[in-house]
């Protein structure tokens, strides 16, 4: 269950969490055309807190919709504004952010028309994403029965509320079959990404990543790139085969709810050994370090707020 917060951001105005709430009739419940981000904030070291890359997860945002062609009535900077104000409003020095931008009720038929285009920003805390072992131990996946989308079936550059129809099969076949998460390859056969997150391989200290083409181009994969180039490692983005990824010395995904979750297990291979790696862990300390604020190198992706 969800954390309850006091309020929702709900069309510019803070809303009680349970009053929260839409038509039966609303379009997107039907057809699936919304666009959402998730956005993770954090208590800092130093007492403060910070919302991670904010501006770009709202820029994002508002490219998602335009992508599918909604009017949005609130600019990116109007958003990013919501959410601190949503942050304060409901006590929260860390939580995760879930803005939501959606066709209301009006006119049914999948033209969605002169329906209101709706925006909501919710918060509230969220721990481990995939449990607090994953992050430690690592987790064990399966390679999806279910192909990722194809580039112009689904609009893949949208964080679209339909594209996760998707993410909902491959999750639920994984979870049924006794595994933590879902890899889905592309209709040509290549690695794209997780059920919600990206994925990377290390091979010999070069990390591999697939191009950004057909996948979400996670905010969090960006920072790692980043991160990983500042740290003296050769990123390179290729395709890669599930095979590839069984030999892989280390596997692990990112993502804003999943953070970086090593891979210990794909298919019941063991992945190098079998816990996470060397490259995954010093990674995914940094990371913790930045979105703490204790790194200055890295204070531009921050976003500070204070209660
Ligand atoms: N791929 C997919 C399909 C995806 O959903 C996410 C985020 C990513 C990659 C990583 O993107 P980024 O967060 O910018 O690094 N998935 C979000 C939703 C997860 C959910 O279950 O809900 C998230 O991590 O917030």
């Amino acid at each position: 269950m969800v954390q309850k917060s006091d309020t929702i951001w709900f069309d510019g105005k803070q809303v009680p969490w349970d009053e929260a709430n839409v038509h039966v009739l609303t379009h997107t419940l039907h057809y699936g055309a919304g666009v959402f981000e998730g956005i993770r904030a954090y208590e800092c070291a130093d007492g403060t807190s910070e919302v991670f890359r904010l501006e770009d997860h709202m820029v994002r945002l508002i490219n998602s919709a335009k992508i599918l062609g909604l009017k949005v009535p609130y600019t990116a900077e109007d958003l990013t504004e919501a959410a601190v104000e949503t942050l304060k409003v409901n006590k929260l020095p860390g939580a995760y952010i879930r803005p939501l931008i959606f066709v209301g009720a009006g006119a049914m038929g999948v033209h969605p028309g002169q329906n209101p285009i709706q925006v909501i920003i919710a918060t509230w805390p969220w721990g481990a994403y995939l449990g607090e072992d994953a992050l430690e131990k690592g987790i064990r996946v399966k390679c999806s029965t279910f192909s990722r989308h194809h580039v112009n079936v689904m609009m893949t550059k949208s964080k679209a509320c339909g594209n996760y129809v998707n993410s909902v099969l491959a999750k639920t076949e994984a979870v049924a079959d006794g595994y933590d998460e879902a890899i889905l390859l592309d209709t040509t056969g290549h690695v794209s990404e997780g059920s919600g997150e990206n994925i990377f391989m290390v091979v010999n200290d070069v990390i591999y990543t697939p191009h950004a083409d057909g996948v979400l181009g996670g905010l969090t994969r960006d920072s790692m790139i980043a991160l990983a180039g500042d740290l003296g490692y050769e990123v390179r983005e290729e395709p890669i085969t599930r095979d590839m990824l069984y030999c892989a010395d280390e596997v692990f995904f990112t993502g804003t709810a999943a953070e970086l979750t090593p891979i210990r297990e794909i298919d019941r291979r063991v992945i190098g050994e079998g816990k996470a790696g060397p490259v995954a862990q010093l990674m995914q300390s940094e990371f913790f370090r930045i979105v703490k604020g204790e790194n200055p190198d890295y204070e531009h992706w921050l976003h500070r707020y204070s209660l």
